[in-house]
């Protein structure tokens, strides 16, 4: 068989973009209600804080338009150490695919930044900006947002969804398949799509 291409999400897969959120949220509005991540629905944070208040969607928007919301995110549990595993796989190319937000200044830069504290210097070879995964080839992409579609009607990935706070009530129609956390059994996914 050739190489297995794995397209990697970053925010909500790598990157905990809900919990960085709240933490900041919380931090700069004290007397604004939140939406506890038990609570979250839906991929876009945007529009749920809308539904709480009017004004609480443009607010929700300046914490991500801020500098250092994008550096400064948590890795998730276990994630830096399966991308370098994964990385090091025989026959396995990893990308990290991952679309910034239109507003500019920071965002983009700052996923670089991100990628070299927490992966290495050599991992930035790897990076893929896009604001549409579905014209970027691959075998798989493990991504937590449950809809992608873009200008390509029939990717050559595979979606396998990673589970994230705003997705886990979602009941898949097969043969939609999931990534629970990564503590679950990611490198049987990879072999499931590796061919002879
Ligand atoms: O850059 C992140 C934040 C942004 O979408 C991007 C998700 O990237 P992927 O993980 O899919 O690559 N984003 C924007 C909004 C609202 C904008 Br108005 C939001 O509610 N949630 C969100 O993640
Ligand atoms: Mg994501």
């Amino acid at each position: 068989g050739g190489r297995l291409r794995v397209l990697v999400d970053m925010d909500g897969v790598l990157a905990d973009f809900e919990g960085g959120f709240l933490k900041k949220f919380r931090a700069t509005y004290p007397e604004k209600p939140y939406i506890a991540l038990e609570d979250r629905r839906g991929f876009w944070v945007s529009e749920q804080y809308g539904q709480l208040g009017p004004e609480l969607s443009e607010k929700a928007i300046s914490i991500w338009e801020s500098k250092n919301f994008f550096l400064d995110l948590d890795p998730l549990p276990g994630a830096v150490e399966a991308v370098k595993q994964m990385a090091n796989l025989e026959k396995t190319d990893l990308f990290i695919c991952t679309s910034p937000i239109k507003k500019y200044r920071y965002c983009p830069n700052e996923k670089y930044a991100w990628v070299e504290k927490h992966l290495g210097q050599e991992f930035l070879e790897q990076i893929v900006l896009t604001r549409d995964k579905t014209v970027v080839s691959g075998d798989l992409l493990i991504d937590d947002r449950p809809d992608i579609v873009g200008a390509e009607n029939s990717p050559t990935w595979e979606h396998i969804l990673f589970t994230a706070c705003h997705n886990k009530h979602l009941e898949l129609l097969p043969p939609r398949k999931r990534l629970h956390s990564w503590t679950d059994d990611w490198k049987a996914i990879l072999d499931s799509k590796r061919t002879l």
